[in-house]
């Protein structure tokens, strides 16, 4: 995956070279004029050894000229061969957006923004087993980045330890999505009426159990589907919602797979639906079978959504946490179809 990220990066340099400010790239006459974004995590790190916290922007894609483009900079083979990292950000930096020293809004998860980050310097972040640049700066919001840190959500957190070059680390996490553009609105939660949120998931879970039964192993596992997550949003602004829904199949008692060969233990489906008449529409649908208990990790996660492209609907950022490494993407709702309009930014081992 190394090779594969490098590439993605050398091709962002390519767009990148040659651009200072973000919104300052040449405008052509247009009836709308294009905007450009960065869309990232601002991450919040608490060292767990120190008590100290620390925030980074983790970049994920760059919107430029109607396209998006992976805009981390994956450095791990640079790390392995123990460079410096002072060297490693002198060699790479060209190569990243963070260069730009760009400005990014923290979105707050229970409405508006956490406040601006300015991203003033290179540094080299790990995740997992991957080692990328991140942006280091000043944040304009709370003061007290311990207060941002517990602001963040809880569901946010995922904690990480080990020891690089033999140096002990033990750090928790909490992060919500950046955008250079500034966010019209956040969250989407979209109000709707008691009869349609029922009709709803009534909806999902007749859609859900029907996805999850056309996939070859669904016969082996045992337990009913269940809805277990439900979303609403309005992402297309036209006062009709689309529903998001996560659903289950698996035993009531968890089923301890066999060391010796894979075995589905649940599966998972990921429905989106429209309801821009009463009648549901599918936008999207996604079945992931699970080989691990079935309390793992969501393998199709919802960061949030937020206009990426700046045309005033809003995009969804998703999450894929796969077995060995994390990619990110971003979903556009394109007529009666949610559709993956990037995917990358990836790390892990
Ligand atoms: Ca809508
Ligand atoms: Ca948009």
């Amino acid at each position: 995956m190394a090779n594969l990220k490098r590439f993605a990066a050398i091709s962002t340099a390519l767009v990148l070279s040659g651009c200072t400010a973000l919104n300052t790239v040449a405008q052509t006459p247009a009836p709308k004029p294009a905007k450009n974004n960065l869309i990232g995590l601002f991450i919040v790190k608490r060292d767990n050894l120190k008590q100290q916290y620390r925030a980074e922007i983790f970049p994920i894609a760059r919107y430029s000229n109607g396209r998006y483009t992976d805009a981390s900079v994956d450095v791990t083979t640079q790390v392995r061969e123990n460079s410096r990292e002072a060297e490693i950000i002198k060699r790479n930096a060209a190569n990243s957006i963070l260069n730009t020293k760009p400005t990014l809004n923290a979105i707050n998860p229970q409405g508006g923004s956490l406040g601006k980050f300015s991203v003033d310097r290179l540094e080299v972040g790990r995740f997992a087993c991957s080692a990328v640049l991140v942006g280091r700066g000043k944040f304009t919001g709370q003061s007290d980045i311990q207060a941002t840190f517990n602001q963040l959500p809880k569901s946010s957190e995922t904690r990480s330890s080990g020891a690089i070059s033999g140096r002990e680390f033990d750090e928790t996490w909490r992060s919500t999505i950046a955008t250079q553009l500034t966010p019209t609105a956040f969250p989407t939660a979209f109000g709707i009426t008691r009869p349609l949120y029922e009709q709803a998931r009534k909806d999902l879970l007749q859609i859900g159990t029907s996805e999850i039964a056309k996939i070859p192993e669904a016969k082996s596992v045992p337990g009913s589907v269940q809805l277990i997550d439900v979303q609403v949003f309005d992402l297309d602004r036209d006062g009709k919602p689309e529903v998001y829904g996560r659903l289950r199949k698996a035993p009531s008692t968890p089923v301890k797979p066999p060391i010796d060969r894979p075995v589905v233990t649940s599966i998972y489906a990921n429905v989106w639906l429209g309801y821009a008449t009463p009648q549901a529409k599918v936008l999207s649908t996604q079945v992931v079978p699970y080989y691990v208990p079935s309390d793992a990790s969501k393998a199709y996660e919802v960061l949030g959504t937020i206009d990426a492209n700046g045309d005033g609907k809003q995009e969804v950022l998703i999450q894929n946490n796969g077995y060995e490494a994390i990619t990110f993407s971003i979903h556009e709702l394109q007529g009666n179809q949610l559709k993956p309009v990037f995917t990358g930014a990836g790390y892990g081992c």
